[in-house]
């Protein structure tokens, strides 16, 4: 028997209740600066299947995604949920990877959030607001599947383990025509000089 995803992870569905998450939702969607969803690395072009920003405290350094991302400042809203799911889990996080699945055609494949600079005990919180996606686990030795939804406004938080034994993904669905707003809040480790 292989290790059981649901023993990693903790739901909160409701973490903010409907008209808050929309609220976020919204303002997120319309304020936020979502860049271009294509990089130039080395000459070469690459399309992310979905828009990306990263912000994290002075300091934080992350080779994520090869350097694909500028680090950026926190915003005004950034910091209010921060605070808002540090207090929940009595955790506190230095960086956020914020997600705009702007459809069904946007995606993230199959990956661990596994960096050398989350450390063994990489504990990821992540919130969703907008419309429901599902959330794929695959255990990287016996490859069963799970699936769970994610649902507006709730908090999954990976704990302990979870990135050690399982690859997750958010598979695309060309009928999705709703966007999904997602941020992953992290806790980078001080850098070895
Ligand atoms: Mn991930």
């Amino acid at each position: 028997m292989s290790e059981n995803p649901h023993d990693f992870l903790h739901v909160i569905n409701d973490f903010y209740p409907a008209t808050q998450a929309s609220r976020l939702f919204q303002t997120l969607s319309e304020h936020h600066p979502w860049p271009e969803n294509r990089y130039q690395v080395a000459g070469r072009f690459f399309t992310l299947p979905r828009q990306q920003t990263w912000h994290a405290d002075p300091g934080i350094v992350y080779s994520y995604n090869n350097n694909l991302l500028v680090t950026r400042e926190w915003t005004s809203l950034l910091s209010e949920i921060r605070k808002k799911v540090e207090a929940e889990l009595n955790y506190v996080f230095n960086a956020v990877l914020v997600n705009n699945y702007r459809n069904g055609h946007d995606y993230v494949g199959w990956h661990a959030d596994d960096e050398i600079e989350l450390g063994e005990q990489a504990l990821i919180a992540s919130l969703s607001l907008g419309g429901t996606r599902p959330f794929l686990m695959r255990h990287k030795q016996s490859h069963q599947q799970q699936r769970i939804e994610l649902f507006h406004g709730s908090l999954i938080v990976m704990l302990p383990g979870f990135q050690q034994h399982f690859l997750h993904a958010v598979p695309k669905d060309p009928d999705i025509d709703t966007g999904r707003i997602n941020l992953t809040f992290r806790k980078v480790m001080a850098q070895p000089k």
